[in-house]
């Protein structure tokens, strides 16, 4: 039996923890009705082929003391915690003194989870244009790193108006805990240069990013607007299932069109997307010398996927 997981999401009141949630489920009504989350709430969701558990902390007072009290039911078993920070909120004292009893009590029940830190209410038109915020969020990650110990924290700016950085941020940190990863973004890397694309990735149908590798000189620009297409066409695949392998192709900018391939692994759903020359769909031979290079590449990718499911 393959084991579970945990992650514990957990910040302030109102960081926007359980919008996090909402948005990661692709739940757009759920996000507009929100009520502040009472105790601690409770959902799952399977990624391969495992049950990963999500306690959403509520954030008021009281039931921060009571998480803090109750360490062991809390923090045990915890692979993951994601703590949410409102970084539009100028007070930092509340989250790093929060933190630091997150910490401690960490410690105390000899758990080590990887920690990943969403500045979050980061929204594009802040991120592109303060500087006030980009020093709040320096001066986070300089106090947090010397709080942190031996702990593994990485951070990432978040919004929910930016869904690509709510998912690309959740899929890299989660991914931690799954050793196989390396290979499978060794791998990715390879194929992306052999088959001569500037982006590949490869995704399940939640959508959640598995693997992504870029070259070097591709503008960032580029690379947003591949993921959110990737998530995009991702979300057409969700419920459906197939052994064979199919592809469709959209185009994307002058130069280059965005291919989504669709493969089985265990019954579930994956799909390889990657950005290529428009001038490789115009003859039947060039058509034929692509669609075998890409299976080759999926073929071994499924062999890696498998692995996760050990
Ligand atoms: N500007 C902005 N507001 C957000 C964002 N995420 C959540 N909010 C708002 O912040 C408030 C609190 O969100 P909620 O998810 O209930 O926070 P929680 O208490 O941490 O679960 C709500 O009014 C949300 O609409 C974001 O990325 N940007
Ligand atoms: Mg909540």
């Amino acid at each position: 039996m393959p084991e579970q997981k945990k992650i514990l999401f957990t910040g302030l009141a109102a960081a926007g923890k359980t919008s996090i949630l909402r948005a990661l489920d692709q739940d757009f009504i759920g996000m507009h009705q929100l009520t502040p989350t009472k105790g601690v709430e409770h959902s799952k969701i399977r990624i391969f082929g495992v049950d990963i558990f999500r306690w959403d902390l509520g954030g008021q007072d009281i039931y921060r003391e009571k998480y803090l009290e109750d360490k062991e039911r809390y923090f045990s078993g915890t692979n993951l915690i994601i703590y949410v920070i409102d970084i539009q909120e100028e007070d930092t004292k509340p989250n790093l003194e929060y933190l630091t009893e997150v910490f401690s009590a960490l410690q105390e029940v000899s758990v080590s989870p990887i920690i990943a830190v969403f500045f979050h209410k980061y929204d594009p038109r802040i991120l592109l244009t303060s500087p006030v915020h980009r020093e709040r969020m320096v001066t986070y990650i300089e106090e947090i790193d010397g709080m942190k110990g031996d702990m593994q924290v990485w951070y990432y700016p978040t919004s929910i108006y930016d869904l690509p950085s709510l998912v690309t941020s959740f899929s890299h940190v989660f991914l931690q805990i799954f050793p196989q990863q390396e290979l499978l973004a060794k791998t990715l890397s390879e194929i992306r240069v052999n088959m001569n694309t500037p982006a590949l990735a490869v995704a399940d149908t939640s959508p959640f990013i598995i693997a992504k590798d870029c070259a070097s000189d591709i503008e960032e620009e580029t690379v947003k607007e591949f993921e959110r297409r990737l998530l995009g066409m991702t979300r057409q695949f969700k419920g459906k299932t197939s052994s064979t392998i199919s592809w469709s192709i959209e185009p994307f900018s002058d130069t280059l069109s965005i291919v989504v391939f669709a493969f089985a692994v265990k019954s579930e759903v994956y799909v390889m997307t990657g950005l290529f020359e428009k001038d490789i769909f115009r003859e039947d031979d060039s058509i034929r010398d692509f669609d075998g290079r890409a299976k080759e590449a999926i073929k071994s990718i499924k062999k890696i996927l498998e692995l996760f499911y050990a």
